[in-house]
């Protein structure tokens, strides 16, 4: 019905091609009516497809998707806690790498360090991966890394946006936060479990949707566009970007994406105060390591963090 958008198909014609009694047919219109679809249905004619609803829906997401894992099994909620909350549980019962959490709504969406993540109804993409990746644990910084050049990427080749990375886990544009990254993971010592990456992303925020602490500091693709933007698509082009990355990742360690993060930082060069380990430390952000780590020139020395908050001194 997709292909033959606007136009009509007879009830009879469905049923033949799906194997289904009439009933049956005219019970999947309803269903799909329900759930957003706009469907007319002339007698005589048969039904046709006006509009499909902008919601991240699995079939719509996985239509024409060219991944091998990522995104190849999705859940779905209208509404949920946390996306990285319910892909940890799913994770501890083995799911599969390449699973999918996507919620048009987080009621609790979490930041790093207790932080919390705005998540309105349809204004973005909450949604949570679950990986599993044979690395030792000390290599997983580079996961949140090579996520954001794949977000900043997609955001630069479909919008045309000048999307910028700081260090570690956020994309910016025109100053503001557009994009944030949370990885979690389970491991022992040698060996990761599994690797929840979660990613927020505002797309269809109005200045007014944005509670008042963050309407200076936050933005959407919409308030930089100018116009609404459809997600389905946006997801489906991360998703692609993402296990390319990924694999590259795999095979060939951090190095080769290490260049790519480098080209569209905004943190290198910058005087920096970072916190971490209970300590703020002061400097100028100078490199990163093969491992995605953060090196600081401070007046104490060269010094290297693999996690920390940092703030752009200007
Ligand atoms: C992050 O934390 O930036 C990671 C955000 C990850 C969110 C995703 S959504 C799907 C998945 N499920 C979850 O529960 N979480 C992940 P952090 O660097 O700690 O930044 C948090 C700070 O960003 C907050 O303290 C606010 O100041 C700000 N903030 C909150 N919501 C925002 C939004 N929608 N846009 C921009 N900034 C926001």
């Amino acid at each position: 019905m997709l292909e033959n958008r606007g136009e009509y198909i007879s009830g009879q014609e469905l049923s033949r091609y799906l194997h289904i009694s009439r009933t049956a047919v005219w019970k999947h219109i309803k269903a799909l009516e329900e759930k957003g679809y706009r469907i007319e249905s002339r007698p005589g004619k048969g039904y046709c497809l006006q509009e499909v609803p902008d919601l991240l829906y699995p079939a719509e997401l996985q239509r024409g998707l060219k991944t091998g894992y990522i995104g190849q099994a999705i859940e779905y909620y209208e509404e949920v806690d946390s996306t990285n909350k319910v892909a940890r549980q799913l994770a501890e019962r083995g799911r599969k790498e390449g699973t999918v959490v996507i919620a048009e709504k987080q009621t609790r969406g979490r930041g790093r360090l207790g932080r919390y993540w705005e998540s309105p109804f349809k204004k973005g993409v909450w949604l949570s991966i679950i990986l599993r990746p044979a690395i030792p644990p000390s290599a997983a910084p580079s996961i949140t890394l090579l996520t954001a050049v794949a977000m900043a990427r997609i955001l630069r080749s479909e919008f045309d946006v000048d999307a910028l990375i700081k260090w570690p886990n956020d994309i910016y544009i025109e100053g503001r936060k557009i994009c944030g990254i949370l990885t979690e993971m389970k491991a022992d010592i040698d060996l990761i479990e599994y690797v929840i990456l979660g990613v927020g992303l505002n797309v269809n925020f109005e200045p007014g949707d944005f509670p008042s602490e963050l309407r200076d500091k936050a933005v959407s693709l919409k308030m930089v566009l100018g116009r609404d933007v459809s997600r389905v698509k946006l997801v489906q082009s991360f998703f692609t970007k993402l296990e390319r990355l990924y694999e590259l990742f795999l095979k060939e360690g951090f190095t080769v994406i290490r260049e790519q993060w480098i080209a569209m930082n905004m943190t290198l060069g910058q005087k920096v105060m970072v916190d971490a380990f209970d300590e703020v430390y002061q400097g100028v952000a100078v490199d990163i390591t093969c491992d995605g780590g953060l090196v600081v020139e401070t007046p104490r020395g060269k010094m290297t963090f693999s996690s920390g908050e940092v703030t752009l001194q200007r």
